[in-house]
């Protein structure tokens, strides 16, 4: 039987599908994953609960989402000249329609759609030891069995519902922003409207609600020291050079994940007077976007150095919002950008309207929601819609709640009850052929993404290639590789102050999650490594070959 057919079962359940390749998720790795894959003449199939391809970028439409960095004409695919050529982008943090539509282009451009399903959810995953293949069931009933299981499930994908008592009484309107309606839109005019969270999805969404809504109520856990985003059109100059000498941003991009524009400072904030300091700061503050955690190298990981930019910061909320006990309670108290940096336009302005409220979850914890509203320790607030913006189980989330099954019957949510381990951020030993994109302990959200993608989905490829030349059956890494992976990680993120600040980089976003840094620090290293450790015979992992007969093991070789 060809692959990518189906294959009728004698017991007379549902015929079973037969890939070379199931890619969960049509987002920006599984489409390219598809791409790539399908271009070496294997049979993939991807699987998309969502309506339409895009991922993060088709399901967050709420109102004020963009990019959260200044990506500019950058924020793409980076392996097709064609490609970057064919599309412009306007501004310099793109909105969320025109990255759906450049998604949409790009699945159109590389006919992608004919092998994507979509409104259909992976629902389990188990790996069949005998037959050295993935047993896929679908929520339409469809199995697929599969040689080579690909998450591309997305790393901010798995919506946080937090458990506040009473939430499920409330008779309001509840919207969270990374599931937010497709077809209706969502009105806010007249009503009393309630915001928990102050993420990135918070900052973005809370000014256009004020401006909109009768009332707007922000219940603020952990205040943000949010900076300018001072979004504006793209310098026309700059996108036309970029497209000419695309080959050199690409190299750029490879080397320090972004363009050489865009790397940071090598320069100490010890190296400059108070006086040079602040004016560095307030040059940044004034450019906007990510200048301000750029403009020296040790913001991140000298505590005094972080104490500095972290005061600016403070000062400048105190500056921009008149009422002093409002200002009080927006004061961040953690490290200055531990937290993922988050971007705003007008988000500070925002609470000296008159028509908000900011209530600082610390000092008055919500008691429970009722029909009507919220009811915290010391008030009442009535409410006809309440937004969510309370972010993710990030990372590690959404495969998790699909909870593969690899060898032995160990699933995955056991394998990661204590830690998320893996080798590369890419596989996990006991669950062989099983690719991940950005995975915990991968660079992930901190290199440039739409490269990250390419890099791991061009690995991915190069050894499937290589198993095929070879017949090997099965890939999975070695436990020891996968402990010095960890361990690794975790030297690197040590140097740094991020793992000392809750958020879901340490997944303490998630009541019960393990409280460990999970992204690898380091994202051209990470590169750089993964493709020479290729090259160098796939050090760290362990190929089977094709089982000869039923029950037969087979020897376990390394090539
Ligand atoms: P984030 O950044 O995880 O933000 C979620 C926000 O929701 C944050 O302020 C949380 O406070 C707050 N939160 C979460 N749970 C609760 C409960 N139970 N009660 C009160 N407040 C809560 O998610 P976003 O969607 O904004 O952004 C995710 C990423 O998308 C972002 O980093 C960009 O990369 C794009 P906390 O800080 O945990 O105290």
């Amino acid at each position: 039987m060809p692959d990518g057919q189906s294959r009728p079962e004698h017991d007379g359940s549902a015929p079973v599908r037969e890939l070379d390749a199931l890619v969960i998720g049509a987002g920006v790795s599984g489409m390219y994953a598809l791409h790539r894959l399908r271009g070496m003449g294997l049979s993939v199939r991807v699987y998309d609960r969502a309506g339409e391809v895009g991922g993060t970028w088709w399901w967050n439409r709420y109102p004020g989402a963009r990019v959260d960095y200044p990506g500019g004409p950058f924020y793409c695919y980076t392996f097709s000249e064609e490609l970057v050529r064919a599309w412009d982008w306007v501004e310099r943090q793109p909105d969320q329609p025109a990255v759906l539509s450049y998604l949409n282009h790009v699945a159109d451009t590389f006919d992608l759609r004919r092998d994507i399903q979509l409104h259909t959810t992976v629902q389990s995953a188990r790996f069949d030891e005998a037959a050295q293949r993935w047993s896929v069931e679908t929520s339409d009933g469809e199995r697929i069995s599969a040689q080579f299981l690909i998450a591309a499930v997305g790393t901010l994908s798995a919506p946080n519902k937090p458990d506040i008592p009473g939430l499920d009484a409330f008779a309001g309107e509840v919207f969270h922003t990374g599931n937010w309606p497709q077809e209706e839109q969502v009105e806010f005019a007249g009503k009393r409207v309630g915001v928990i969270g102050t993420g990135s999805s918070g900052v973005q969404v809370i000014p256009h609600v004020a401006r909109e809504a009768d009332h707007l109520t922000v219940f603020q856990r952990t205040p943000q020291f949010a900076l300018p985003a001072r979004n504006q059109p793209l310098d026309a100059d700059l996108v036309r050079d970029s497209k000419e000498n695309w080959a050199e941003v690409r190299r750029q991009i490879k080397e320090y994940g972004r363009p050489l524009s865009m790397v940071p400072s090598t320069r100490s904030v010890h190296e400059d007077s108070e006086e040079e300091r602040l004016q560095v700061f307030e040059e940044a503050w004034q450019q906007g976007g990510l200048a301000l955690r750029e403009c020296y190298r040790d913001l991140l990981t000298d505590p005094v150095a972080n104490g500095y930019v972290a005061d600016f910061v403070r000062a400048k909320i105190r500056e921009t919002v008149t009422d002093p006990e409002v200002a009080a309670k927006l004061m961040p108290d953690y490290y200055f950008a531990t937290k993922r940096q988050v971007m705003d336009e007008g988000y500070f302005e925002t609470y000296n309207r008159d028509d908000v409220t900011l209530v600082d979850l610390r000092t008055e914890p919500i008691e429970t929601f009722t029909a009507d509203g919220v009811r915290t320790a010391t008030g009442e607030y009535p409410l006809d819609v309440l937004v969510l913006a309370t972010g993710y189980d990030a990372i590690t989330g959404a495969l998790r709640r699909i909870n593969p099954v690899g060898r032995d019957g160990l699933a995955l949510e056991d394998k990661w009850a204590t830690g998320s381990r893996t080798y590369l951020g890419l596989s996990v030993v006991g669950f062989p052929n099983l690719f991940m994109f950005h995975g915990p302990e991968s660079p992930s959200v901190m290199f440039h993404q739409f490269f990250g993608t390419e890099s791991q989905g061009d690995w991915i490829a190069t050894c499937i290639g290589h198993m095929r030349e070879h017949g090997l059956a099965t890939i999975e890494p070695v436990p020891e590789a996968e402990a010095a992976w960890g361990a690794e990680v975790q030297a690197r993120a040590n140097r740094t102050l991020y793992p000392q600040t809750d958020s879901w980089f340490t997944g303490a976003n998630i009541p019960g999650k393990p409280r460990e840094f999970v992204v690898y620090i380091g994202g051209p290293q990470y590169h750089q490594h993964l493709h020479e450790m290729a090259a160098n015979g796939y050090d760290g992992f362990v190929f089977a070959p094709a089982r000869t007969g039923a029950g037969s093991s087979g020897p376990v070789t390394r090539t």
